[in-house]
């Protein structure tokens, strides 16, 4: 495909966001073009599943809920996703299959052979995924100064987080290729340039 796919990831308070936008400013500097989106969502259809997702106090099964999440990812691909990158449009993408796996397979102990099995059958995967890394109590200090109401997610205990994080350790580190991670608990400046060294040397 003409444009190229980058995804952000990471636990809470990681700093995706923040990152997500600098990367696609410094991108549009560039002249490149640059779409940025998130998930879940990013497509209407994925936004409505995200409230499903997020602000319900369904206790899902875990199979159950990862098919949702594969559902808005499915959605958002075929609406969002495919067709940027098939017009040469960069994608800056805060989240993608790695928080199915992080979140669902490491935290809340869903098949993760199922996930990765998913995750294949998509037909599409990122060219480069920056995995921000930080420490779950820095996270977690972040996110309260940042204020407003937590998500499911985010209401889960400390033993869950620590899990999402070594999870994406581990993720990080059998797929070198692909994953390159960066030491999110420095300040947003160097974090950034650490992002766009790793960006500028791979692709
Ligand atoms: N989820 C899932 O379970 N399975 C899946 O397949 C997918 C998602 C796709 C989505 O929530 C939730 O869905 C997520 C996982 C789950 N839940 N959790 N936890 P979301 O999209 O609403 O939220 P998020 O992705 O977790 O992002 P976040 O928690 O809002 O944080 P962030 O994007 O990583 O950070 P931020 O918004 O850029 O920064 C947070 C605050 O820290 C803010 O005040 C910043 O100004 C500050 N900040 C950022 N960087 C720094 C640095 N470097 N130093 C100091 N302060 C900083």
């Amino acid at each position: 495909m003409a444009g190229r796919f980058i995804t952000l990831e990471g636990g809470e308070g990681a700093g995706k966001t923040t990152q997500c936008e600098l990367l696609a400013e410094a991108l549009t500097s560039c002249h490149v073009p640059v779409q940025r989106t998130r998930e879940p969502g990013g497509a209407p259809g994925a936004e409505l599943l995200r409230g499903l997702l997020l602000g319900s106090d369904i206790d899902w099964a875990p199979r159950a809920e990862t098919l949702l999440h594969f559902a808005a990812r499915a959605e958002h691909i075929a609406k969002t996703i495919r067709p940027a990158l098939e017009s040469g449009i960069w994608v800056v993408c805060d989240r993608f299959f790695d928080s199915t796996m992080a979140y669902q397979g490491y935290g809340q102990g869903a098949d993760r052979q199922f996930i990765r099995e998913l995750s294949r059958l998509l037909g599409i995967a990122p060219e480069l995924t920056l995995v921000l890394d930080v420490p779950e109590d820095i996270g977690a200090r972040r996110m309260r100064q940042r204020g407003g109401d937590a998500d499911r997610y985010e209401r889960l205990d400390a033993a869950f987080h620590a899990r999402v994080r070594s999870g994406y350790r581990e993720i990080a580190a059998g797929e070198p290729e692909r994953c390159v991670l960066i030491d999110a608990s420095a300040d947003v400046e160097t974090v950034h340039a650490a992002i766009l060294e790793a960006v500028e040397t791979r692709l």
